[in-house]
This record gives C-alpha cells, sequence and structure tokens, in this order.
C-alpha cells in the first residue's frame, strides 16, 4: 500500500513516517514529482487538509493524506489556530511566529493551549477524516532544540519539558499528530489496507 503524504514539511513526513511508514510506504510530494506549493485557503484545519490532499489527487490521481495543525491559545481567543503558518506575517519563519506569540503572552496568567491535528485521507473517491489534540500551556521562553514550529514553547499537560525537549518518539506517543496518525493507522488495519 502506497500513501503520499501531502505536506511541504519534512518534519511532519519524519514524524508520521516513524508512526506510519513501520508498515506502510509513505511517499512524499517529491518522490511523486510535485514541488508545488499546495493552497491552504479555508478558514478551518479540516477544509485545509481537504483542499491539499484533494490537491495531489485531483493532480496526481494519487490515494493520498494531508494535515493541517493549529496551535489554539487559550488567552488569545484560541489564535494562531488555523493561521500558525503564517502568524507573524506572510514569509515569516517558525521563529518568527514564537517571537509574536510569546510577546503576546507577557504577563498572561492563563497559558493553556492546545494543539489540533486534523487529517484528511482520500481513497479512490471517498475522503476520511480523523483529529488528534493534546493540552498543555505556554512556556515564557523557548526550551529545547529538537521537533519543530512552536514546540520550544509549548509544554503538555502531565510533563515537566516542552515537546522540543523529547524525542520524537516520546512526542509522538502524547501529541495531536500521534494520536490523529494513530487513528488512521487502526482505521487502514480495519479495512486491510
Ligand atoms: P504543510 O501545510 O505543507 O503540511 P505547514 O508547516 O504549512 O506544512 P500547517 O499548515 O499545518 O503546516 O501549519 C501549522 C503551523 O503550526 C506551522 O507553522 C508549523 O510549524 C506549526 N506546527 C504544526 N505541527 C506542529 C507541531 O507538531 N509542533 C509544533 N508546531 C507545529
Amino acid at each position: 500500500m502506497k500513501l503520499v503524504f501531502a505536506t511541504n514539511n519534512p518534519h511532519k513526513l519524519e514524524e508520521i513516517r516513524e508512526i506510519l511508514g513501520k508498515e506502510r510506504q509513505v511517499l512524499s510530494l517529491k518522490a511523486i514529482g510535485c514541488h508545488d506549493e499546495i493552497p491552504e485557503e479555508q478558514d478551518t484545519l479540516e477544509g485545509n487538509a481537504l483542499q491539499k490532499a484533494h490537491y495531489i489527487k485531483d493532480k496526481y490521481g494519487f490515494d493520498c493524506f494531508a494535515d493541517d495543525t493549529g496551535l489554539e491559545i487559550a488567552a488569545l481567543n484560541g489564535r494562531p489556530g488555523v493561521y500558525s503558518a503564517r502568524y507573524a506575517g506572510e514569509g515569516k519563519s517558525p521563529e518568527d511566529n514564537m517571537v509574536k506569540v510569546l510577546k503576546e503572552m507577557q504577563g498572561v496568567a492563563d497559558r493553556s493551549a492546545r494543539f489540533r491535528t486534523v487529517i484528511a485521507l482520500l481513497l479512490g473517491d471517498e475522503e476520511f477524516i480523523f483529529e488528534g489534540e493534546v493540552e498543555g500551556e505556554m512556556l515564557t521562553e523557548k526550551h529545547g532544540d529538537e521537533g519543530f514550529g512552536y514546540d520550544p514553547i509549548f509544554r503538555p499537560v502531565g510533563y515537566e519539558k516542552s515537546f522540543a525537549e523529547m524525542s520524537m518518539d516520546e512526542k509522538n506517543h502524547i501529541s495531536h499528530r500521534g494520536k490523529a496518525v494513530q487513528k488512521l493507522v487502526e482505521f487502514l488495519n480495519n479495512k486491510n489496507i
């Protein structure tokens, strides 16, 4: 079984291969000759996940899946949410995004937040959705060098370290993406795919 993972983010590909790639081949966009910037124009995670997956299915014909992820901070009314990738502006780096969040959270007592991932899977002409989330809190400064994106400033509930202080395996066991991919794996197993 070959599935294309419609992402331009190499960290996501690495995390997902660690879980899914043990039994199934997960093809990158590069492997199918796609070097496009895939549009993400919707205002929900589900909408964007579906848009990314459909872009690949429609253009290349492969069964595929896509992930859209957002960091939802309670004190910021759920921001950056679906706009997590470009929170500091178009073309800005993950570092810039973190700087903006840390600035907005200065002196804020309620630090609760969660990561949410929605995966859209397209098999033949059917579509399926899988979700995962993890609760945690925003730190006041960066901790750790592992992971990617907002990992250095997010600490999951029940842990003493940030996602960026965890190994990929440790993060995958408890993370938003890890949980959503686990549901995807169970679905594929049940279908004998
Ligand atoms: P694709 O759309 O190509 O998959 P992306 O990086 O643009 O890659 P998203 O649209 O899902 O991914 O954007 C989510 C943003 O949230 C992005 O800035 C990531 O750096 C960040 N992010 C996603 N997953 C994360 C995780 O597990 N830990 C920390 N930050 C994460």
